[in-house]
């Protein structure tokens, strides 16, 4: 008796060791620079992804974007966090967070931010970074944002109205102010006055006054002085912990399907979410990235307007939006629903040459029967095409082949082995690899953080 619940102790450890040794592979073996990158139209759970890589990493960066993202964590006693410009690495203690030269910054949006983490018990102080080469996005450009969707009618985009086409706008016609600048309170007011006579001048809704302007400009003498030791030239701080072997994991925002040039344009950010931002956004060079882990959900959703091939109408999008809980992070719109789109997967594969992916949410699919994937886009007259198409009229008119495969009508969101998941689950993702070319190494059953199958 007792020597075999010896060897049923042995075995137990031999297990236990054999979790931690597929974590710590799937986790610590990453290379030094890592990216996290959504591979669909946003939202695919990448916050949670970076939240629990972020202990094997020194420093977590974000590249592009601003407030628009929302990134939703649970700490370790399951609570909320959800998190719009400081970097999801910001719960593990350890973790430097870097705001990246390419982000915009709206800074009382980043101070609410800071003050609601440090009301909620995590310490900011001396563990965020922000570029001095980072643009500041004002309230000018948030209202800006609003009335330029206002004057698009029944084809606005529908953005986050977080201000960041403005914002993105500014810093390409050179007008933009940066984080540096607030290190010069003097030539400041001169500055942000042509910004706003610049917007007063092309929008009726924006009124342009000295009083506004002098109001604006002590506001942000204040931010100024509070943001001065976040303050860095984070180009040598990347630099530094290249040279020193530090591990740096780049956290995306949005997705590639939002991209400004490989999105689905003009219904798109205004920034680059895929691996060239990870470059332009934090100024390391190409050949220092290594990994990048592309997150992809089981199936897909969209936020705002632009075409949507795989997109469910009716009750079956409901009934993802409800067991997925799809409303907007930041402003709690809800999502588009629809089945997996193989062939964006694979356009988003190509543009970022992904390592692995992360299949996040395949809990949210255990009551469906049957379950799709789009796998070939048609033309009208049957000419399939051979990678996702430009032009808007031609998304509209694609006629999308599905491959449908049984579901596995049982809660998957408790297991944690690859090996338990029911057998119509592991067929799906395998043929996910298999027509996607990629290994999925990660696969989510649940928003928390311990709810993850390594494969
Ligand atoms: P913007 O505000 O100019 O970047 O909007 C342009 C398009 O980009 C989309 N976009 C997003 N899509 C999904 N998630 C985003 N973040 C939030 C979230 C969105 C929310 O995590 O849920 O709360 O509504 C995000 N940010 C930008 C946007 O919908 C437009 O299609
Ligand atoms: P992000 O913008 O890519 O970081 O994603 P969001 O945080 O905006 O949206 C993803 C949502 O799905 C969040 O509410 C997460 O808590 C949740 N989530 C992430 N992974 C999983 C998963 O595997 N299963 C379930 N049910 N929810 C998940
Ligand atoms: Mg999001």
């Amino acid at each position: 008796h007792a020597r075999s619940s010896q060897w049923r102790l042995a075995a137990a450890i031999a297990a236990v060791e054999v979790e931690k040794g597929d974590s710590f592979d799937r986790l610590g073996s990453l290379s030094q620079v890592t990216g996290v990158l959504g591979c669909q139209w946003g939202d695919e759970g990448k916050g949670k992804l970076v939240d629990i890589l972020a202990e094997h990493f020194d420093l977590v960066a974000r590249c592009q974007g601003g407030s628009n993202a929302g990134h939703t964590i649970y700490n370790a006693d399951g609570k909320k966090f959800a998190l719009h410009l400081v970097p999801s690495g910001i719960l593990n203690e350890k973790t430097l967070c870097v705001i990246g030269n390419g982000v915009v910054v709206h800074l009382p949006g980043l101070f609410d931010e800071i003050d609601g983490l440090e009301s909620n018990g995590v310490s900011c102080e001396g563990r965020i970074l922000v570029s001095d080469r980072a643009h500041l996005l004002f309230d000018l450009h948030q209202v800006i944002d609003g009335l330029r969707e206002e004057e698009l009618g029944h084809s606005f985009i529908g953005t986050t109205k977080r201000g960041i086409g403005p914002c993105y706008s500014s810093k390409v016609i050179r007008n933009g102010l940066r984080v540096s600048d607030l290190r010069h309170m003097d030539t400041f007011g001169e500055k942000l006055e042509i910004l706003m006579r610049d917007a007063a001048a092309r929008f009726k809704g924006f009124k342009y006054s000295a009083d506004l302007l002098k109001d604006e400009v002590n506001r942000y003498k204040k931010f100024a002085e509070r943001l001065e030791p976040f303050i860095a030239d984070t180009i040598h701080v990347m630099h530094e912990s290249i040279k020193k072997k530090k591990k740096i994991l780049v956290e995306g925002g949005q997705a590639t399907m939002l991209d400004i040039d490989f999105g689905t344009y003009p219904f798109v950010t205004s920034s680059s979410p895929s691996a060239g931002g990870i470059c332009t956004g934090l100024g390391i060079p190409p050949r220092c990235l290594g990994d990048l882990v592309g997150v992809v959900k089981s199936y897909t959703t969209r936020v705002g307007s632009g075409p949507f091939p795989t997109e469910i109408l009716g009750k079956g999008g409901d009934m993802l939006r409800v067991a997925g809980m799809e409303f907007g992070t930041t402003t709690g719109r809800p999502r588009r629903c629809g089945w997996i789109d193989i062939v964006a997967l694979k356009y988003c594969c190509q543009i970022n040459g992904l390592s692995s992916l992360n299949l996040t949410k395949l809990d949210v699919l255990s009551d469906f029967s049957e379950i799709k994937l789009g796998v070939t886009y048609k033309q009208i007259g049957g000419k399939i095409y051979e990678s996702f198409p430009v032009d808007l009229q031609a998304l509209e008119q694609i006629q999308v082949e599905y491959e449908v495969m049984p579901g596995w009508k049982c809660d998957i969101s408790s297991i944690r082995k690859y090996e338990d998941l029911p057998l119509a689950a592991r067929q799906y993702v395998q043929r996910i690899e298999e027509l996607v070319g990629i290994p999925v190494h990660y696969i989510g059953v649940g928003p928390g953080r311990d709810a993850l199958i390594y494969k």
